[in-house]
């Protein structure tokens, strides 16, 4: 367990440099998940129109076998956790070969984190399980050394990769490649480039869920800075960047308004139509993201679509 009053912090730094800056603010992804908003990711991966959860789940449940026959792993490394829901028919398939000894999980969303860590011990009796509430792009020093000859996978699912920015990948995966042993493996989930439309839908649910999820982040920053945003006063917004292969989710103010900001009352002002950036969520052609992991020295082994291929996991080595 990481100090939580330290990971606090640095994430109230995060968000005031944030909101500070210019000409566009913009709050980083990860404060989308404190406890209510890490509750309401795991809604919208349920909805009709967010096919990347579906997608994931329908290639781990048909090639879950095949990846870990290929990997032989006895340990599993999961960066941003969450429910590991989908992580469990990689742990059935590696338990199944009897290979399965350790878990170690990270995540920023402590409450979920716990959750997830007393299910799987429930689940599986023999596996030991450590939950390190932790931020992956700063935190991997606090991974426990891995066990010698048990080879570890180490698995980035859901399609988060895209939400980091291509230096900010580079970093991540030249840490995971200085991390990793001959014997070890990286699965990552990918959204892939398609239409455009098919895209927006999945990030403008019909049922709001993500507008509710988008605007959750306001109140968490409210608790991180003492401030006092109205959510009820922003609009959700999320559209497709075909320039940068991304989609953007943002807050627009409805109306003039101010915001007071911690124990120094600064004042940030908004006029309607301002905007607040608050995740991007890159997608990838599948050649380009095997030259990014080549650039880090790590080296695309295998890859797997669903039957529409509009997701792939894709397996490293180093
Ligand atoms: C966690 N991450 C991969 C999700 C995404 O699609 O970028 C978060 C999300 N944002 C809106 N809906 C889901």
């Amino acid at each position: 367990r990481l100090d939580p009053g330290a990971l606090r912090e640095r994430l109230a730094e995060e968000a005031l440099a944030g909101l500070l800056r210019e000409p566009l603010r913009e709050l980083p992804a990860k404060l989308l998940y404190d406890e209510r908003g890490a509750r309401l990711y795991e809604r919208i991966t349920t909805l009709p129109e967010y096919y990347p959860a579906r997608c994931e789940r329908a290639i781990l449940n048909r090639r879950a076998p095949a990846i870990a026959a290929q990997t032989d792993a006895s340990e599993i490394v999961e960066l941003g956790a969450g429910s590991a829901e989908k992580t469990r028919a990689l742990l059935y398939a590696l338990a199944g070969r009897s290979r399965l000894r350790r878990y170690v999980g990270l995540d920023v969303s402590a409450e979920m984190l716990e959750q997830t860590a007393r299910a799987l011990v429930t689940a599986f009796p023999d596996l030991r399980v450590h939950a390190l509430i932790a931020d992956y792009e700063r935190d991997l020093a606090a991974i426990p050394p891995p066990e010698p000859s048990a080879p570890r996978l180490f698995t980035f699912l859901g399609g988060t990769i895209g939400n980091l920015e291509l230096a900010a990948r580079a970093r991540l995966f030249g840490e995971l490649r200085a991390l990793m042993r001959p014997c070890d493996r990286l699965l990552v989930g990918i959204d892939l480039v398609k239409d455009p439309s098919v895209i927006e839908r999945a990030y403008n649910d019909a049922t709001g869920v993500t507008a509710e999820f988008n605007r959750n982040v306001l109140l968490h920053v409210n608790r991180l800075l003492g401030c006092n945003f109205d959510p009820q006063a922003f609009d959700h917004r999320a559209f497709y960047d075909p320039q940068r292969s991304w989609i953007e989710m943002r807050l627009r103010a409805r109306r003039d308004l101010q915001v007071t900001l911690g124990r120094e009352r600064r004042q940030l002002k908004f006029a309607a139509g301002d905007e607040i950036r608050t995740e991007t969520s890159a997608k990838f052609r599948l050649e380009a993201f095997a030259d990014e992991l080549g650039g880090t020295g790590l080296a695309l082994e295998a890859s797997w679509r669903d039957q529409q291929g509009l997701f792939a996991l894709v397996l490293a080595r180093p």
